[in-house]
């Protein structure tokens, strides 16, 4: 179906939705641009965001809607969602209205999407799932999904704690870890709080407790204050993402005590999620230890596949990016997860001035 051929119910669709107009009015376009109706044929997008919690989602965000530009074709519509499921349904069923060519979902989590998905399918509109994965029924209701290998970052944070301190001889049980979890249900909270767990398990580490924080520094950084107020002897804090990271060394630092890999002196480690800029410059200041890399650019990889479907060539159903994994400390150098070998990156200035986020 072409824009042009139906461009008069997309007018109608957009003077209903008033509430996506103004929604429309993010990605770095005006509303007036995002809502004129385009003369070209462009391949018309409805992107729904989780929101702009972390600087991983607005990275993202930049990195799609800085990819879906006029200039490749795209007439990009973007909703932000706040973090809530039910403005994502709501901005799905008003691309639905407007007949866009191709909906662009981020789930906030995984469950609750079977009845909406199938209102794009019955109106012919393929989706294109990214970052977290939806769990539906029949996987048929979306065409194809970009992201990350969740639980494998967690496994490799795992694996580097695990060699860390047998290359230290620090016992198993003289590691006193706590969780900070991101936003309960979604599949990067799922995959690493689960590969935390099944390591403390395996290995025998003292789990303290797993708290989420939305991936949220203010948030994180109470979470944090209440586990050290309840857990003295607390060493080891994975946090799922370096918000969070920034927020629980604002905590530890405040409550006298010091971060850093020296945690049979005292010290408190801190592991991270996402390697984004702000997180590799408190490694490179070293406070903290391992960054496993979320790699948030997903754009070029989105494009292909919209351009893909729109002319009728077969998908790859599920497309990993990249990732690399970070290091203030060069103890270990590389682990093996799932039979694979990852290299762990000590981390340098020249590394962190050529990173793209
Ligand atoms: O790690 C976090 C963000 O789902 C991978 O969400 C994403 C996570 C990312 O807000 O920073």
């Amino acid at each position: 179906m072409s824009f042009i051929g139906r461009s008069k119910k997309f007018i109608t669709g957009l003077l209903l939705s008033g509430m996506m107009i103004s929604a429309f009015a993010g990605c770095g376009k005006t509303q007036d641009e995002s809502t004129q109706i385009p003369k070209v044929k462009y391949i018309n997008v409805g992107f729904s965001q989780v929101g702009a919690e972390s600087d991983w989602r607005v990275a993202n965000t930049e990195s799609i809607c800085g990819t879906l530009t006029r200039e490749r074709g795209f007439n990009l519509m973007y909703d932000d969602a706040q973090q809530k499921q039910d403005k994502q349904i709501i901005a799905i069923r008003n691309f639905v209205a407007q007949e866009v060519d191709c909906i662009v979902l981020a789930p906030v989590m995984e469950t609750g999407w079977d009845t909406v998905l199938e209102e794009a399918r019955k109106a012919g509109i393929p989706v294109i799932v990214v970052d977290r994965m939806v769990d539906v029924t029949d996987k048929d209701l979306y065409t194809a999904w970009v992201g990350s290998d969740f639980k494998t970052e967690g496994k490799i944070a795992c694996e580097w704690l695990n060699a860390f301190a047998e290359k230290k001889e620090i016992a198993p049980e003289d590691i006193h870890i706590v969780g900070i979890q991101g936003t309960m249900g979604g599949t990067a909270q799922i995959g690493r709080s689960d590969a935390l767990r099944d390591a403390c398990i395996l290995y025998g580490w003292d789990l303290l407790g797993q708290e989420p924080a939305d991936y949220a520094k203010a948030k994180s950084k109470e979470v944090m204050l209440g586990f050290l107020h309840r857990y003295e002897n607390v060493n080891v804090v994975y946090c799922e993402n370096d918000n969070e990271a920034l927020g629980a060394i604002e905590a530890i630092e405040e409550s006298g005590r010091k971060v850093g890999t020296d945690i049979a002196n005292g010290e408190i480690m801190i592991i991270s999620f996402d390697a984004a800029h702000s997180g590799l410059s408190m490694m490179l200041e070293g406070k903290i230890a391992l960054d496993v890399e979320c790699n948030p650019l997903q754009g070029d990889a989105l494009c292909e596949i919209i351009n893909d479907v729109e002319a009728g060539v077969d998908v790859e159903k599920y497309t990993y990016i990249e990732e690399k994994t970070f290091t203030s400390d060069d103890t270990v150098k590389s682990v093996i997860v799932d039979k694979k070998v990852y290299d762990i990156t000590p981390l340098t200035q020249e590394i962190l001035d050529g990173r793209e986020y």
